[in-house]
């Protein structure tokens, strides 16, 4: 590894933001408190077979009720932002109508509470848990619900936008369309290729309405949060150089396609990538794109939020078998890049954040740049003198971080860096047994103990670097 990710001094630039995120359904519990209506992710994860273990998000970290606490914790790790998202059940039960007032006097409590521990909220209005009433009349590959999002979003920002100045309008569409009503493997769990791209073009819709909505309300700062990666050949993993046949270069650009573009082109550009129309025309067509769509999808935006795990591995030839969250790719090979994994199974590279960043910085120069996740699952214990020493997850951190400031030499507009998670929490299909927190929660007595990764954040915040 290029000896810049792996040791000595590297300092942020005045200003740069530390933060921390976690999501609604992932955190809160309280999952019937004060009218909160039920998401497709009650119902998920109620249904036996989809989560491991059975978990649901009834308790979780019963953030709903301990908010206050976990505000304090976040002030003695010295976080500048905290990034949390709005249950959209709890402001609207049924996904429309009017707003409920008790569920939006929640996040106006956690919002103060931030503020007076001098703590900036960055506001996600959607984190995947949308309500059941409307996957009942089709959910996201019905065109309806993009004007319900934007609805809601009105009536979240009319609330907390006198403080709120950090709007964050969807998180990771690509895993909420092609996991959610591709593959299955996350709520809705619905497995047809066709939803799917009508999904993607639904949420996109509903970014730029929502959008739309909330500039003309006053809005500050608007984010696109993606899921993303460098899509890589095999060799070039750790050799960004090597070469590629034609074949594999083909593979590269359509999963590239599929993963960053079709959502960053119509958002700051207007326009689909040929290789993803081409692949809708084979999977349901695209009359669900309707004229004009484009335009309202093509909003000014102010940052684009970037949540980076781990390089995206394709080469031609066929994968068996073919990966059904990745329509259109079933002469693709996927494989994990040859690296020591996380607990999760994924492959630890952080040269592939600095080539993600730099990357978007130079294709997509018209806006800022935001890492809103990255983290990693380990199998944390606490030690009978109560420390967490997960060394490991330092390390992960310590080398993306690296890689961050390499992006930032190389001249990307990157504002800050959101790690994923501030808590232990309900890790959707792999249920309570992946531990992403920087803090460890014990499900059993609520009880948080900042691992020895988040003391380690503490002093990398006040220091404005990692030595
Ligand atoms: C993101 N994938 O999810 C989410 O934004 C978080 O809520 C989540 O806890 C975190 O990453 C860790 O998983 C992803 O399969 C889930 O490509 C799955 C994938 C990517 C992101």
């Amino acid at each position: 590894a290029p000896s810049y990710l792996t040791e000595g001094r590297a300092d942020f630039p005045a200003g740069f933001v530390w933060g921390a995120a976690t999501a609604s359904y992932q955190i809160e519990g309280a999952a019937a408190a004060d009218g909160r209506g039920p998401s497709i992710w009650d119902t998920f994860s109620h249904t036996p077979g989809k989560v491991a273990g059975g978990d649901t998000g009834d308790v979780a970290c019963d953030h709903y009720h301990r908010y206050a606490g976990d505000v304090r914790l976040m002030g003695e790790l010295g976080l500048h932002a905290y990034r949390f998202s709005v249950a959209w059940p709890r402001i609207q039960a049924t996904g429309s109508g009017p707003a409920n007032p008790a569920g939006l006097a929640f996040y106006d409590r956690l919002t103060d509470e931030l503020l007076a521990a001098g703590i900036t909220p960055y506001a996600t209005l959607y984190h995947w848990d949308l309500p059941q009433a409307l996957q009942d009349a089709g959910g996201w590959a019905e065109r309806d619900t993009a004007f319900r999002f934007a609805e809601y979003a009105e009536l979240v920002h009319a609330r907390l936008g006198d403080r709120v100045r950090n709007w964050i309008t969807l998180n990771e569409p690509w895993v909420a369309a092609f996991l959610g009503y591709a593959s299955g493997v996350h709520a809705p769990g619905v497995q047809d290729p066709a939803a799917s791209f009508r999904a993607a073009h639904h949420l996109l819709l509903g970014h730029g309405l929502a959008t739309r909505a909330l500039r003309a309300a006053g809005a500050q700062e608007i984010t696109l949060v993606i899921n993303s990666s460098p899509v890589v050949t095999p060799a070039q993993v750790h050799d960004p150089s090597a070469p590629v046949a034609e074949a594999d270069a083909e593979a590269v650009r359509r999963v590239d396609a599929l993963l960053t573009r079709q959502f960053l082109d119509p958002a700051l550009r207007g326009h689909y990538p040929a290789e993803v129309l081409e692949i809708v025309r084979r999977h349901g067509g695209t009359a669900h794109i309707r004229d004009g769509d484009l335009e309202t999808i093509h909003q000014p935006i102010d940052l684009v939020g970037i949540n980076y795990y781990n390089p995206c591995v394709v080469e031609a030839g066929p994968g068996e078998p073919a990966d059904p969250a990745w329509p259109g790719t079933e002469d693709v090979r996927f494989s994990p890049a040859e690296a020591p994994v996380t607990a999760m199974g994924w492959p630890i590279v952080p040269t592939g954040l600095s080539r993600l960043l730099l990357r978007l910085a130079a294709d997509y120069p018209e806006v800022g740049l935001l890492v809103t996740e990255n983290g990693a699952a380990f199998d944390d214990v606490v030690s009978d003198d109560g420390r967490v020493r997960d060394t490991d997850r330092i390390a992960y951190l310590d080398g993306h971080l690296r890689a961050v400031h390499a992006a930032l030499e190389g001249g990307a507009d990157l504002r800050g860096y959101i790690v994923w998670s501030l808590l232990d929490n309900f890790e959707w299909a792999e249920g309570y047994r992946r531990r992403f927190g920087i803090v460890h929660v014990d499900f059993s007595t609520q009880r948080r103990t900042p691992k020895d990764s988040a003391l380690w954040y503490r002093d990398v915040i006040q220091r404005n670097g990692v030595r």
